[in-house]
């Protein structure tokens, strides 16, 4: 049955960095949805583009008031009659408006707020949680995800404390979805606690909730998260395991990388982090090389046997971007941030063509976040298994966690755990 959208608005609101970024609200039938934009801070240079206000004063010149303003009627107008309840329909309505791929003159805010709008309209109408739409739509096994939480913020997130973006945790031996949460909370206790001995201020919080501190090298970081496991009363490894995102994109300076303190080549830099990956209880590495570092690529392919590989700079949620990295089997799992693609329809063709190979997808936030829900509800109605939102603080970070409490208390849905880990055996 079509559900005829009625109505398009579209207007200027603040994320969680308190920068401007664009609101939907899509009406269809009897429904209303209503969505944010998020923002990343370490972008991809393939990925939607995020439109902000040329030559205006407004928030700094951060504004996007005008071309919400100028968007709106051209959106509605090719909206309206379309189908929210097809997120491909929605999608191919938006592209005929930008068939710049990154939809350079719409913007990727736009398009992700619209189409987010709309599956959640469609949703409301049919008087059905947005996981469940999904999930029934898409013939999909939903399932509650295996959360990687952060602890540690460098790179972007922190103002480069240390040069990788993130040191998070993975709760592999959590039995439930609300063991796994209580579980991240101690160790971001346990490891503030490690901090606080070692003599750094840790009162102020990063991007997305995690510590930060000036380690005098990477390792520190990710040695104080260990401690802080074992403090919390966990095993490193076989309770509580280590997920890096390195972030390298945002490491890469002319001639190779910077990394504690000097400029290696690609080789130098990925054997880094494979060194890594041996002396620690690290399960999950992503964008351990920049985004078109083919060799450094190719080189972290050594772990795939053995290790989370993680594309996210490198494959912007991008079908055709993805299968380049299936073809060279450089990688088994990609991180799915739907504002990347511009459109819910392409985050959820990457979910199935990854699910669909074996390749494991992580639903993500962005650093500039929102207070909103469905991206719990978007890894939950996919069965994509797993999701990364930042630590276990800032109400936009908890939001999606609270909304994956309740989903796993109120629904008879199964919570898959580290099965939901790449390499899948
Ligand atoms: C990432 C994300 C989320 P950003 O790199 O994975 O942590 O950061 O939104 O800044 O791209
Ligand atoms: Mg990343």
């Amino acid at each position: 049955m079509t559900l005829s959208i009625s109505d398009v608005r579209l207007w200027q609101a603040l994320d969680s960095r308190g920068n401007p970024t664009i609101a939907a609200r899509v009406v269809a039938g009897a429904g209303v949805g209503d969505a944010l934009a998020p923002a990343g801070a370490s972008t991809g240079s393939y990925e939607a583009i995020f439109i902000r206000d040329a030559n205006v004063d407004e928030y700094a010149g951060k504004s996007v008031r005008a071309h919400a303003r100028e968007m709106q009627d051209r959106v509605r107008e090719a909206l309206l009659g379309r189908d929210a309840g097809d997120p491909a329909d929605v999608d191919a309505a938006l592209r005929a408006l930008d068939p710049d791929p990154r939809l350079g003159s719409l913007g990727g805010n736009v398009g992700t707020a619209v189409s987010i709008a709309a599956w959640l309209a469609a949703a409301n109408a049919s008087g059905q949680e947005p996981w469940r739409w999904l999930a029934e739509r898409t013939a999909a096994p939903a399932s509650i995800p295996l959360p990687m939480v952060n602890i540690i913020s460098g790179g972007a997130h922190a103002g480069s404390m240390i040069d990788i973006q993130d040191v998070l945790v993975v709760p592999v031996g959590a039995r439930s979805f609300a063991q796994a949460i209580e579980w991240c909370w101690r160790v971001r206790a346990g490891t503030r606690a490690v901090l606080d001995d070692q003599g750094f201020t840790t009162a102020l919080i990063a991007d997305e909730g995690g510590l930060a501190a000036p380690f005098e090298a990477n390792e520190r970081a990710i040695e104080a998260v260990v401690a802080g496991i074992m403090r919390a009363g966990l095993r490193p490894g076989a309770d509580m395991a280590i997920a890096l995102d390195v972030a390298a994109t945002e490491c890469q300076v002319p001639g190779g990388y910077r990394i504690g303190g000097e400029v290696v080549n690609s080789a130098a830099f990925v054997d880094r982090v494979i060194g890594w990956r041996r002396d620690y209880p690290i399960v999950s590495i992503e964008d351990g090389a920049g985004e078109d570092d083919d060799e450094g690529w190719s080189r972290i392919a050594s772990l795939v046997d053995s290790t989370q590989i993680l594309g996210d700079d490198r494959y912007v949620t991008t079908v055709t971007r993805l299968d380049t990295g299936i073809a060279r089997g450089e990688a088994n799992s990609v991180l799915v941030k739907p504002n990347q693609a511009g459109t819910l329809e392409q985050a959820l063709r990457v979910v199935r063509r990854a699910l669909g190979v074996g390749w494991s997808p992580v639903v993500s936030a962005r650093s500039g976040e929102t207070e909103e829900t469905w991206l719990a509800d978007l890894a939950t109605g996919t069965g994509a298994g797993q999701i990364k939102v930042g630590s276990t603080m800032r109400s936009e970070r908890t939001a999606k966690w609270n909304r994956l409490l309740y989903l796993e208390q109120a629904h008879d849905l199964p919570y898959v755990g580290a099965s939901a880990l790449a390499p899948r055996s």
